[in-house]
């Protein structure tokens, strides 16, 4: 039985040269692919190395990792893989609370985290019986490279099948709680082969890779996608539209969430020329608007294609790379649109009876195909309420797909904000201003906002007698929740909207709040 194991397809991808550049680092650094297998090794050696009981279920061990963007960073997910055991990324803006669940609920055998953070977070750790707590900063240094030191540089990846378990993401639900999505060697790597051939990576291509690596897009898109083509990456630890825009002539790929895109058209060197040496600009993550995808072709001469994705999916949707027709004539990249199913997946619209919607009729968007999640960890209820009889995925998503076969997202049926590419759940955010004193209720929605494209809005009741202040209660939140999750304005009022059934009306609200941050 062949190794199914990510790793194993992406080092067989790397070039027969491994003295030659796989990572630039934007303060200098240059990482050689024999560098990334080497180093590789000894941490998944480290990772084997460990005293780490076998678990009863069978279910490999897994490595929670809050971490500051690094090459080594990137490092520790390859050796996970490598060692056969389980990713799971965390974004580095969660606080003790929200660590304290995923710690709580996925039990990794092994956490790692910043220096900075290690006194916190290995008290949740440990009290949560996690026996190996390691640091790693973005300095090159911590305990986790010091003990890999000791490490041999050689190892042999674990063998794995393609159903087997190699990451968690989490990835909230209605109910505000977390779910992780459990996605297997398989998802991963059939995902990544068919975006190779679909975006028709080439030899020579350079990635701009300036994405945090917690979530899909930048831990999953586009490193496979660069790894599996042997690309080179130009790694950037923070995103700044000024380096990326200086690093064009270098560089043939990008991959973004519309922000950036729209951080990097405010700046006056982009120009037609600095990015007349770009292949192709990717967007994703959130919606693109149709003056960022038309500003972006009128400044650069390129057109954004974008493309439709979800953590339990991996991509899903995409418009076409190719002007030669290849996908039955597919031509062109159209603004406002997700594009067309990708290839090995199943995309249909379906009425709130289960009814398949007719072509340009809005309904519910369901997916199928070898990319898709087989589950939540440890929450098979909440599984069985997201897939149909039938095997499909629920996404969650509201939209259409036209007679060529074109995807368009016009709204969720999930109650999610996405801002600057976050996903912000607001029965969440309630759920922690409801809790704080002198709150009765609150509702959160989203309205636009021209750097983020969305941002929350929190409304506020007052129990009786009680004095609040929207901006004490934000303040209050965000002592306790990633700042990204704090909504950008609070208001007092007296009362919330409600329909006859006494639900909220988060439409009104939405309305009353739409212009809140139109560009003057
Ligand atoms: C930062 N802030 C934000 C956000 N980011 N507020 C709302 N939404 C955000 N996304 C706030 C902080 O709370 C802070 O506020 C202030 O902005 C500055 O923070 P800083 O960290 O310096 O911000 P930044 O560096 O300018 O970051 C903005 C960013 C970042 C570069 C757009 O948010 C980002 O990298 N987004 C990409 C997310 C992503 O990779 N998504 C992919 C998910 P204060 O000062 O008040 O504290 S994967 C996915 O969705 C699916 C599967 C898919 O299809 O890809
Ligand atoms: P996540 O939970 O981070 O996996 O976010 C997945 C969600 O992001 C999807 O269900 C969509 O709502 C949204 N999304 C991803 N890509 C796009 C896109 N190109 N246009 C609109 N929404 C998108």
């Amino acid at each position: 039985m062949p190794n199914q194991n990510l790793f194993v397809a992406l080092r067989d991808a790397f070039p027969a040269d491994l003295d030659t550049v796989a990572v630039e680092t934007d303060n200098g650094l240059h990482y050689s692919w024999r560098d990334l297998d080497r180093a590789t090794a000894m941490v998944a050696n480290l990772l084997q190395s460990l005293d780490i009981p076998r678990a009863a279920d069978g279910v490999p061990p897994r490595v929670a990792v809050q971490v500051e963007k690094s090459v080594e960073a990137m490092v520790l997910y390859l050796a996970t893989l490598r060692a056969g055991f389980v990713f799971l990324p965390l974004n580095t803006a969660y606080q003790s609370a929200e660590i304290e669940y995923f710690i709580g609920n996925a039990a990794p055998a092994v956490v790692v985290c910043s220096s900075k953070n290690f006194p916190w977070v290995s008290q949740i750790a440990f009290k949560a019986g996690t026996r190996h707590v390691f640091t790693l900063d973005d300095d090159r240094t911590g305990s986790l490279l010091e003990r890999a030191a000791h490490c041999s540089d050689r190892q042999t990846p674990v063998q794995r099948g393609e159903g087997d378990l190699a990451a968690i993401l989490y990835t909230s639900g209605t109910t505000g709680r977390s779910k992780g999505a459990m996605l297997s060697h398989g998802n991963l790597l059939s995902n990544a082969a068919m975006l190779k051939d679909y975006w028709g990576w080439q030899p020579g291509d350079v990635l701009i890779h300036a994405l945090p690596i917690f979530h899909v897009h930048g831990l999953f898109v586009a490193i496979h996608g660069a790894l599996l083509n042997g690309s080179k990456m130009l790694w950037h630890g923070k995103f700044d539209p000024r380096r990326v825009i200086a690093d064009l002539p270098r560089a043939t790929v990008f991959m973004g969430v519309p922000t950036l895109y729209v951080r990097m058209l405010g700046e006056a060197s982009l120009t037609r020329q600095q990015a007349a040496h770009m292949r192709l600009f990717i967007s994703g993550s959130a919606p693109l608007l149709i003056e960022t995808f038309n500003d972006w072709q009128a400044r650069t001469g390129h057109t954004i294609l974008e493309r439709y994705g979800m953590s339990e999916t991996i991509m899903l949707t995409s418009n076409p790379y190719r002007a030669d027709g290849r996908f039955d004539g597919q031509a062109e990249r159209r603004g406002g649109t997700v594009g067309f199913p990708l290839p090995g997946v199943e995309v249909r619209v379906r009425g709130d009876d289960g009814a398949a919607m007719p072509a340009g009729e809005i309904g519910g968007i369901q997916v199928a195909g070898p990319n898709v999640f087989s589950g939540y960890w440890r929450m098979p209820e909440k599984t069985a309420e997201e897939f149909t009889s039938d095997g499909f995925f629920k996404t969650g998503d509201v939209g259409k797909q036209d007679e060529r076969g074109y995807v368009t997202i016009v709204g969720r049926s999930k109650d999610l904000i996405i801002s600057g590419g976050y996903n912000v759940y607001p029965a969440e955010i309630e759920g922690y201003l409801n809790e704080l004193p002198g709150v009765a209720e609150s509702a959160i929605v989203g309205v636009p906002h021209p750097d983020f494209g969305e941002v929350g809005v929190a409304v506020v009741i007052a129990k009786p007698g009680a004095a609040l202040d929207g901006e004490r209660l934000l303040a209050e939140l965000k002592a306790r929740l990633a700042n990204f999750k704090i909504p950008k304005r609070c208001y007092v009022e007296p009362e919330l909207p409600r329909n006859t059934m006494g639900k909220v009306q988060k439409n009104l609200l939405r309305d009353r709040y739409q212009g809140l941050f139109k560009p003057s």
